[in-house]
């Protein structure tokens, strides 16, 4: 058993670590850079150890400092969280050589789903249904000519190391094909130092949906359900939320069993997510598989009551998965919106600063996880989320009001910090998004008109008020700015639909 734990990250994803080895009774060793000094987790961890400055670079993703920490602090196991080190198969190969437990996947396999082509290979070879496409590397134009010539355009040309949505490019015409192969190329190599790409179809108008996993190290796994995150800006998730709209339960059944079966086939453990993209009919396509815990894991949780940070430190530490697939029965709905320090009407700059007011929601089925305290400040150097306010109600439309009137319970005040809750209160009240007929390009296409109802709602009372009490959840006009035509009824959309409901049986 694993009885000191280091946590080699910071922010929330830290304190949500410390909390579960709390509760399993392990000792907590933080690790911390100079602006972190007296961040949350310092004060929540037994031992504490500087690591570096402000920059990733010389603390966070420093390798040998994480490492030294772990070691001269008598830990046995090392959580990396999300990002900085969480998925470098080198770090995880290291902490295996120095005897400390990495609570995460055997470092072959993070390496092989680090490779989009590879894990797309794999997952083809597993029988997941996968867009048409390559499963190898395609190394030259015309050998990218002749694929997209078969599988038919538009395809999508995309970085293997890259992932995300970091390094790929659509390509409409075949006119066009030559340079998108080089630059998409190029740019790999650059960014990822790897230049290999590979190319599928592109489908447009997708959701993207991501069913979380857990393994234990003796070939046991379950799904936990998925959750939709179609809601993002430029790759940027902004909202997630489940289970996803539009799946039957067939359909989603069928969705888990490919992931689990996905997942065990590569030998993996731990929690991870396999990312898919859905059509309009329900038809899922694999995309990559993300070998760590997810920003939107609370989403799951609430969904499900499973702690996947307490199960996750457990198969770590070698002990079988008591959790029988039966046992898991996503009730509800839950919705996460990430509060990030940032200022959306300036292109989401990050506006960090220190938060002299930070009043977090409370109440019923309401949660926010964030390593802020008032009178902390948000540091430039880092990821500007400030927290991740999440909520759980007996179905959709519920949990939308819910995380209403919990947005309008946050204060975040400070010199120079603005967040993205008026954002989610406008995304809230969009007809697309309450209908649940938005896809992944919908916020890039639609910010404008939500930033216009945003502004406007700057200072909305908690939830309500004059549609709640019509019964519909469209509260604001639509500015003449907005070009989506749905947007220009003067009475509003209908009231939000449900979905089918998952309670209980289903
Ligand atoms: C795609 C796609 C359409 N067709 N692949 C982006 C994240 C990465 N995991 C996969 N991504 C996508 N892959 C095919 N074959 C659409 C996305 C995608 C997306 C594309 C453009 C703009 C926004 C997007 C948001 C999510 C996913």
């Amino acid at each position: 058993m694993i009885g000191r734990l280091l946590i080699a990250n910071r922010g929330e994803i830290a304190v949500r670590v410390a909390r579960a080895c709390r509760e399993l009774g392990i000792e907590v060793v933080a690790v911390y850079s100079t602006p972190d000094r007296h961040s949350a987790v310092v004060d929540l961890a037994d031992e504490a150890v500087h690591i570096g400055p402000a920059a990733a670079r010389r603390s966070y993703l420093h390798v040998a400092n994480v490492v030294e920490a772990a070691l001269r602090t008598g830990a046995d196991a090392i959580h990396p969280g999300y990002g900085f080190l969480s998925e470098d198969p080198d770090f995880a190969e290291i902490c295996a050589a120095e005897g400390l437990t990495f609570v995460g996947p055997p470092p072959a396999v993070m390496q092989q789903m680090g490779n989009k082509a590879t894990a797309r290979r794999l997952m083809a070879e597993a029988g997941l249904p996968l867009l048409p496409g390559v499963v190898e590397p395609v190394g030259t134009v015309d050998e990218a000519r002749s694929i997209a010539a078969r599988i038919g355009y538009p395809v999508i040309i995309k970085a293997a190391a890259g992932g995300g949505g970091r390094g790929m490019t659509v390509v409409r015409d075949p006119a066009d094909l030559a340079e998108a192969f080089t630059s998409t190329r190029a740019t790999a190599r650059a960014v990822f130092r790897d230049p290999a790409v590979y190319v599928e179809r592109h489908l447009a108008g997708a959701r993207h949906v991501e069913v979380q996993v857990l393994c234990d190290t003796h070939g046991n796994g379950v799904s936990l359900g998925e959750r939709d995150c179609s809601l993002q800006r430029r790759h940027q998730k902004l909202l997630e939320e489940g289970p996803a709209g539009h799946l039957t339960p067939e359909q989603r059944a069928e969705l888990g069993r490919l992931a689990v079966h996905g997942a065990l086939s590569v030998g993996y453990t731990g929690a991870g997510t396999m990312e898919f993209l859905v059509d309009g009919s329900g038809s899922a396509y694999f995309m990559e598989m993300n070998a760590r815990i997810q920003v939107e894991h609370p989403v799951t949780e609430l969904l499900t009551g499973v702690d996947l940070v307490r199960e996750q430190i457990l198969v770590a530490a070698g002990r079988r998965l008591q959790l029988r697939q039966e046992d898991v029965v996503p009730r509800g709905a839950a919705i996460e919106c990430r509060i990030n320090a940032e200022d959306p009407t300036r292109g989401f700059a990050p506006a960090p600063g220190r938060l002299d007011v930070l009043q977090v929601p409370d109440g019923p089925w309401t949660r926010f996880d964030t390593g802020y305290r008032q009178g902390d400040t948000v540091s430039p150097d880092y990821d500007s989320l400030l927290g991740k306010l999440v909520v759980w109600a007996p179905d959709r439309e519920q949990a939308i009001r819910r995380m209403d009137r919990a947005l309008a319970e946050l204060r975040v005040e400070g010199p120079g910090v603005h967040t993205t809750v008026a954002l989610h209160r406008a995304l809230l009240r969009d007809p697309d998004v309450t209908a649940d007929r938005h896809d992944v390009q919908f916020l890039d296409r639609a910010l404008p008109g939500v930033l216009a109802r945003a502004a406007a709602l700057a200072d909305a009372p908690a939830a309500g008020l004059p549609a709640a009490a019509r019964g519909s959840l469209s509260l604001v006009q639509t500015p003449a700015t907005d070009p989506r035509p749905e947007n220009t009824t003067p009475e509003g959309p209908e009231p939000c639909p449900t979905r089918p409901s998952l309670s209980a049986t289903s």
